[in-house]
C-alpha cells in the first residue's frame, strides 16, 4: 500500500454514517434498526420500559487517538452537518465508517465527497468492508478490511507497532428509562475499554471473529493484565469512574490476563464493576468467588440451542450456570439466536420457551444471520439459498431471514423473532425488575463479606436499588397488576424484600418518587404509540487540530 504524500500531516476526518437512524428512508435506515443497543435487540418489545441509550462509534475513535496526524471525528452526523464538515475545513483524508447494513449511507457519503471535497483520498473501513464486491458498490479509494488503526498508522506513514493509546469512551449516553432521561454525570456511567477485537472461537456465523481472522485469531491491544490494569486506572482517574464496559468478544477467555489484572486490583484496592462478553466455557474457567472479586457484575453470554453444537457451550447446563451468577449478584444478558438450522414451526416454540427459562436478567434475540464475510454466508452462497434481491439495509437480525431457510419462511422468521420478545417480557417482566432482583442477591450474599472492595461494590449498587430503582419497582407492579398479575406479584415481593433491607429510605422513595415516574411512564407509553424515536446527538472531536490557513 502507498503512503499518503502528505504522511502524519495529511488532514483527516474520521466519520460515522448519517442519521436519523430509526425511520425508513432510500439510503437504508430503517425504524425497525435504531441506533441503540437495547433498544433495538434485547428490550425491544418492553415499551416503557424499555432501556434506551446510544453507543458512540469506537472504531474511529480509537484510530483517532492512535494518530498524529490532524484529525476530526464527527459522529452520528446528519447529511447536512457531513456536508458543512466537508465544505468548511479542508481535508486530505476522509474516512468512513460502516457496518454492512448503512452500505448505502457510505455510497451516498462517497459521492458526497467527490463533490464536495473532490481532492480528499476517500478511506472506508469496518465491517461494511466485508461485502464481496463492495468496491463495485461504493466509489472509494481505499477499502480496509479488519483492524484499522494499524492500516491507519502504515497508511500515514506512522509506527504501526507503537503501543495502542486507549480514548476516554463513557460507554453509553442520553440514558431512558420509563420517561425519564437520566442526568449525564460525570462518572455516572460506565468507561469503554477495548482490550482486542475478534475473537478466536470462531463460530460459523459470527461475523466479528471472521473480520479479525477467523478461527484461532484475533488482534489483542493489551496483551496482559498489567497493560490493561494501567489503561484502566488511567481512564479511572480521567473520567471519575469505577465501572467499565469491557468490549472484548470473550473476555474471560484469556484467563492468565484476567488473573493478573484481578491481581493489581486487590494490590491497589480497586473496588470496580465490570460488564463483559464471555462463552458459558470461559466463565466456568473461574468459581463465582473470583468473578464476584474481578468486579464482574454483567455478563453477556450465548444460550445457542445446546442441539446446534457450538464448541463454547459443550459440557454446561446453562441454565444452572445463570441461576448461579444471578445469585452472586451477576446480571446475565442471554442472547438466543432464532431460525438456527434444525428449528422448525413444530420445535421452535419449545426452543425459545427453553431460553426463556434461563431467565436472564436481559435477553437478546436475533435471527440467525449469514453476513456476508463468514463461513456461513459462504456455505449459503454455495448451496445457492441467498436470494439475490436482498437490500443490505434489511440484513441486520432483526426482520426477516435473509436466507432460504430448511423449514421455516421468510415471513414466519419475523412472526417466531417478534413472539420470542413479547414472551420473554410476558414471563419474565420487565428486564429493570429482574436487574433488581439479582442485585438484591448480591447484596444479601457479600454485604459482610471480609473483603472491603467487595462490600463496596455492592454497597454502590444498593444506593441505586434502595432508592430510585425501589420506586420503578413500586411503578411497575401498579402497571402490571391490570394486565399480568403474575409478574405484579413478583414485583411486590421483591419490593418487599427491599423495603426489608432498607426500611426507611426505599418506603420514601416509593412514596415520594414513585407517583413522578408513574407520570413519565404512562406519558411515555402514549409518546411510544404515538411514534415517538429517539436519535443520538451529533459529536465533533478535533484532535492535533490547526486550524487550515
Ligand atoms: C457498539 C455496537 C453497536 C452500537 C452502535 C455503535 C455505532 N456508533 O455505530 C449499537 C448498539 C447502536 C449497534 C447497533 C447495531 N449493530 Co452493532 N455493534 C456494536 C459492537 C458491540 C461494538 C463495535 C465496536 O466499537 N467495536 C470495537 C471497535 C474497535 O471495532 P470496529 O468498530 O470493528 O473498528 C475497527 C475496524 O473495524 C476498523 N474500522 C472501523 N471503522 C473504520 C473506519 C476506517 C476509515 C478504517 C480505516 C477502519 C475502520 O478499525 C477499527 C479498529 O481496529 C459490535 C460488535 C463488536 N465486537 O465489534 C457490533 C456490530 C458492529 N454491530 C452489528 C450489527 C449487525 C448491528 C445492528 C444492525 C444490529 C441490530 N439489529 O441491532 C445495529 C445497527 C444500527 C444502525 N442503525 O446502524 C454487527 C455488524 C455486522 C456486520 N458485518 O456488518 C456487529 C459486528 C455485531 C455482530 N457481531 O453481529 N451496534
Ligand atoms: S464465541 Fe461469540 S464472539 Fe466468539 S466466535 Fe463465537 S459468536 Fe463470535
Amino acid at each position: 500500500m502507498e503512503t499518503h504524500p502528505k504522511g502524519n500531516h495529511a488532514r483527516i476526518l474520521l466519520s460515522s454514517v448519517f442519521g436519523p437512524y430509526a425511520q425508513d428512508d432510500e439510503f437504508g435506515s430503517r425504524s425497525i434498526n435504531p441506533m441503540e443497543l437495547y433498544h433495538n435487540q434485547v428490550t425491544r418489545a418492553q415499551g416503557s420500559f424499555s432501556l434506551r441509550m446510544f453507543h458512540r462509534s469506537w472504531g474511529i475513535m480509537m484510530i483517532q487517538e492512535n494518530i498524529s496526524a490532524p484529525c476530526s471525528v464527527l459522529d452520528f452526523p446528519t447529511r447536512k452537518a457531513f456536508a458543512r464538515e466537508l465544505t468548511t475545513n479542508h481535508y486530505d483524508v476522509v474516512g468512513i465508517s460502516s457496518i454492512i447494513v448503512n452500505v448505502g449511507k457510505v455510497r451516498e457519503m462517497c459521492r458526497m465527497v467527490r463533490e464536495l471535497s473532490p481532492d480528499s483520498a476517500i478511506v472506508v473501513g469496518g465491517h461494511v468492508a466485508a461485502i464481496p464486491g463492495v468496491e463495485h458498490m461504493i466509489d472509494a479509494d481505499h477499502i480496509v478490511r479488519g483492524e484499522g488503526i494499524s492500516w491507519m498508522r502504515r497508511y500515514l506513514g506512522e509506527d504501526e507497532q507503537a503501543p495502542i493509546r486507549h480514548p476516554n469512551i463513557v460507554s453509553g449516553l442520553e440514558t431512558r428509562i420509563m420517561g425519564i432521561r437520566l442526568p449525564n454525570r460525570k462518572g455516572g456511567t460506565a468507561a469503554t475499554i477495548i482490550p482486542s477485537v475478534g475473537c478466536p472461537m470462531g463460530c460459523n456465523f459470527c461475523t466479528t471473529s471472521a473480520f479479525f481472522g477467523g478461527k484461532g485469531k484475533f488482534v489483542n491491544f493489551y496483551e496482559t493484565g498489567d497493560e490493561l490494569f494501567e489503561v484502566m486506572c488511567r481512564v479511572e482517574s480521567e473520567l471519575r469512574v469505577n465501572s467499565f464496559f469491557v468490549m472484548d468478544e470473550n473476555f474471560l477467555l484469556h484467563r492468565t490476563r484476567a488473573m493478573r489484572l484481578l491481581e493489581l486490583m486487590k494490590e491497589a484496592r480497586k473496588s470496580w464493576e465490570l460488564s463483559v462478553f464471555a462463552s458459558a466455557n470461559a466463565i466456568r474457567k473461574y468459581t463465582m468467588l473470583e468473578l464476584v472479586e474481578l468486579g464482574v457484575s454483567w455478563v453477556w453470554m450465548g444460550l445457542e440451542s445446546p442441539k446446534a453444537g457450538y464448541s463454547k457451550l459443550q459440557g454446561n447446563d446453562v441454565r444452572q450456570l445463570t441461576r448461579e451468577l444471578r445469585e452472586h449478584g451477576i446480571r446475565v444478558q442471554g442472547s438466543t439466536i432464532v431460525g438456527l438450522e434444525h428449528h422448525t414451526p413444530d420445535n421452535i416454540v419449545e426452543e425459545i420457551e427453553a431460553a426463556i427459562a434461563h431467565q436472564t436478567d436481559f435477553h437478546q434475540f436475533m435471527l440467525y444471520t449469514p453476513v456476508p464475510g463468514t463461513p456461513l454466508y459462504q456455505e449459503m452462497a454455495d448451496q445457492g439459498r441467498l436470494p439475490t434481491d436482498m437490500d443490505p439495509a434489511d440484513i441486520h437480525g432483526q426482520f426477516k431471514f435473509n436466507f432460504r431457510h430448511a423449514a421455516i419462511s421468510r415471513e414466519d422468521s419475523k412472526r417466531f423473532l417478534d413472539w420470542a420478545f413479547w414472551r420473554d417480557f410476558e414471563s419474565n417482566g420487565p428486564s429493570l425488575y429482574r436487574m433488581c432482583q439479582t442485585m438484591l442477591k448480591g447484596w444479601q450474599r457479600y454485604k459482610d463479606h471480609p473483603d472491603p472492595r467487595i462490600r463496596e461494590r455492592f454497597a454502590r449498587e444498593m444506593k441505586k436499588l434502595s432508592s430510585a430503582y425501589n420506586a420503578a419497582l413500586w411503578v411497575m407492579e401498579k402497571e402490571f397488576k391490570k394486565v399480568n398479575r403474575g409478574v405484579s406479584e413478583r414485583i411486590h415481593k421483591l419490593r418487599r424484600e427491599v423495603e426489608k433491607e432498607f426500611p426507611v429510605v426505599a418506603r420514601l422513595t416509593a412514596a415520594s418518587l414513585g407517583p413522578i415516574l408513574l407520570w413519565s411512564t404512562r406519558r411515555e407509553e402514549k409518546r411510544l404509540a404515538a411514534g415517538r424515536t429517539y436519535e443520538p446527538p451529533t459529536f465533533i472531536e478535533r484532535r492535533n487540530w490547526v486550524s487550515a490557513t
